[in-house]
C-alpha cells in the first residue's frame, strides 16, 4: 500500500471502540508475523512497511485504548510499557537509530483503532515527517 492509500484509510475509518483486526492478530485467528510477545504487550511486522523494519507494538488487552488522545489515568502504566517494548525489539532489530510513531485519529492518519505505537527504522529518517 502506498501512503496515499494509508490516508484514504484513515479518513475513511470512523473512530470508534469496536473490535479491530488486531484483535484477530492477538488471539491469532489471522496470521501475522510476531516478533515480540510478553504478557502485556504483542508486536508484530506492519503489512504495509515505510521503512526496511516497521513494526506494529500493541497492548494485549485493550481496555478501551483506542487512540491516544482518550487514554486515560488507568493506561499510564501499559503506555510506558509499549515504549519499553518498542526499545527492546529495537534492539532485537539491530536498529542504530529509530521512530517511534503513534497515529492519532483522522487527521493524525490512524487507521486502526487499537492504540499502537510504529517503530521504524533500518534507513535515514527525514524531518518533517508527512
Ligand atoms: O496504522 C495501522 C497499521 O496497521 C498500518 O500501518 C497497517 C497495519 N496493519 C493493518 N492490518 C494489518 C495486519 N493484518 N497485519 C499487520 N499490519 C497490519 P495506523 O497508525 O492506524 O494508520
Amino acid at each position: 500500500a502506498t501512503s496515499s492509500d494509508e490516508k484514504a484509510a484513515a479518513l475513511s475509518t470512523t473512530p470508534s471502540d469496536s473490535p479491530t483486526i488486531f484483535d484477530k492478530i492477538i488471539s491469532k485467528e489471522i496470521p501475522s508475523n510476531i516478533v515480540y510477545e510478553d504478557e502485556k504487550a504483542l508486536a508484530f511486522r506492519d503489512i504495509s512497511p515505510q521503512a526496511p523494519t516497521h513494526i506494529i507494538i500493541i497492548p494485549k488487552v485493550k481496555d478501551g485504548l483506542t487512540r491516544l488522545s482518550t487514554s486515560e489515568e488507568r493506561h499510564v502504566e501499559i503506555l510506558g510499557h509499549l515504549l519499553y517494548v518498542a526499545k527492546l525489539v529495537a534492539k532485537q532489530e539491530s536498529l542504530d537509530g529509530f521512530r517511534i510513531v503513534i497515529n492519532d485519529g483522522p487527521l493524525g492518519c490512524q487507521s486502526v483503532y487499537h492504540l499502537h505505537v510504529h517503530l521504524l527504522g533500518g534507513r535515514q529518517m527525514s524531518w518533517p515527517p508527512g
